[in-house]
């Protein structure tokens, strides 16, 4: 089995996930904060294909130009260096207090203004350095208390601001695509858009809705108990995954932001096998960076922050080949045709059928089989069996 990781395998990593330094609500930092240049080197070094990056990751809020600039120079250097790319890039509308009360949607005018500036700052650099996708994670649009916001209204802002910065990419030419990232809540009590589903509808209101996808998130979803696999799968259908942001994650709780596959396995398994093996027909349904948002455990010195950035690569390559074997296996393949899974490809209605020659057909109603339906089995318990020794390599 191949579990070396390549620059082909298009594996990212956010400077905040190997970078953060493990400070959590209850407690202080468990080890120094990771310089991006050591970073970008070691995941490099590797097989990662890129890193993406929040503003104030690079370079801290507040810093002038000369700063800025001294601070992007240094990890231009180090992409130079290494051939790192930066596929996509976000902005920090979370840490500093001027955001408490929301960025993008804030009830407080200036706020949303000043939101919208960093964005456009952070666009520049994007464009500069080749990105092609801006991810917006509201982490603090949100609320704690439902009659402090006019909630219709926020929709409303946030529609303008995204809008407002989509035009800003085509007025200079910069071509980036944007993609929503669907939280539930944390750090705010409620989070607008809260999932794959709601962040989807909300898109098709937009001037610029071409322009706009999803970059969903495998714990985000599992925190509102849904199938990632599932929304992904929506995502794909509607043509808006643009972005995906891989992790682990137990259930409804705290966000984890385990390593990928350390949390539903299962799970993990049939998001894979979608992305890689789902196009009609098989192969893969998506071309884009597999990008990994984890945390390294808080108990971790700087062996255990590499350890598990390889930990994210080698399971997914693990994955994505234990798939390709599932679907190799003569027995899982005649498995998934007594289980019918291909008859679902088959439209309802025969071809150039109408609904009149539907009603005046006995056999799908008036003479039909009820109990051979009734009675049959699908053979799905044999399909998980096959699925999960495939899984566990005991196949
Ligand atoms: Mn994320």
């Amino acid at each position: 089995m191949t579990t070396q990781p390549t620059p082909e395998d298009k594996f990212t990593f956010g400077l905040w996930t190997v970078g953060w330094p493990a400070r959590d609500p209850f407690g202080d930092a468990t080890r120094p904060a990771v310089d991006m240049v050591e970073s970008v080197h070691k995941l490099a070094e590797m097989g990662a294909y890129g890193v993406t990056f929040h503003d104030d990751d690079v370079f801290p809020f507040g810093s002038d130009t000369a700063a800025r600039d001294n601070h992007v120079k240094r990890f231009r250097a180090a992409l130079d260096e290494t051939g790192l790319v930066v596929p996509m890039v976000t902005t920090n509308l979370f840490t500093h207090p001027v955001f408490k009360e929301g960025g993008l949607t804030a009830n407080d005018r200036d706020v949303r203004r000043f939101a919208l500036r960093k964005v456009m700052r952070n666009m520049d650099l994007a464009a500069e350095l080749g990105a092609q996708t801006y991810v917006l994670w509201g982490g603090r649009e949100g609320t704690e208390v439902d009659m402090a916001k006019d909630l219709i209204a926020a929709l409303d802002r946030y529609a303008e601001a995204i809008d407002t910065l989509a035009q800003y990419s085509e007025d200079r030419g910069y071509g980036l695509r944007f993609a929503l990232e669907p939280k539930p809540n944390e750090p705010r009590g409620d989070i607008f858009l809260p999932t794959v589903g709601h962040a989807i509808a909300f898109i098709s209101k937009l001037q610029h809705a071409d322009l706009v996808g999803i970059n969903p998130e495998t714990g985000h979803e599992q925190m509102s108990n849904l199938n990632f696999t599932h929304g992904i799968a929506e995502a794909i259908w509607l043509g808006k995954l643009f972005h995906i942001d891989l992790n682990g994650q137990h259930g409804p709780k705290f966000d984890q932001d385990l390593v990928f596959g350390h949390g539903d396995l299962l799970q993990a398994f049939s998001t894979v096998d979608l992305l890689e093996n789902g196009a009609p027909g098989g192969g893969p349904v998506y071309d884009g960076p597999r990008h990994f948002d984890y945390k390294p455990l808080r108990t971790e010195n700087i062996d255990g922050v590499w350890e598990s950035a390889l930990a994210n690569m080698e399971l997914y390559l693990s994955l994505r080949e234990k798939s390709k074997a599932f679907r190799a296996d003569p027995e899982v393949q005649e498995a998934l045709e007594a289980a019918r899974v291909a008859e679902l490809s088959r439209p309802t209605l025969n071809d150039g059928e109408s609904y009149d020659q539907l009603l005046a057909d006995r056999s799908a109603f008036e003479d039909y089989d009820l109990d051979r339906a009734r009675t049959q089995g699908y053979g799905f318990a044999r399909l998980q069996r096959l699925a999960i020794e495939h899984l566990l390599g005991v196949r």
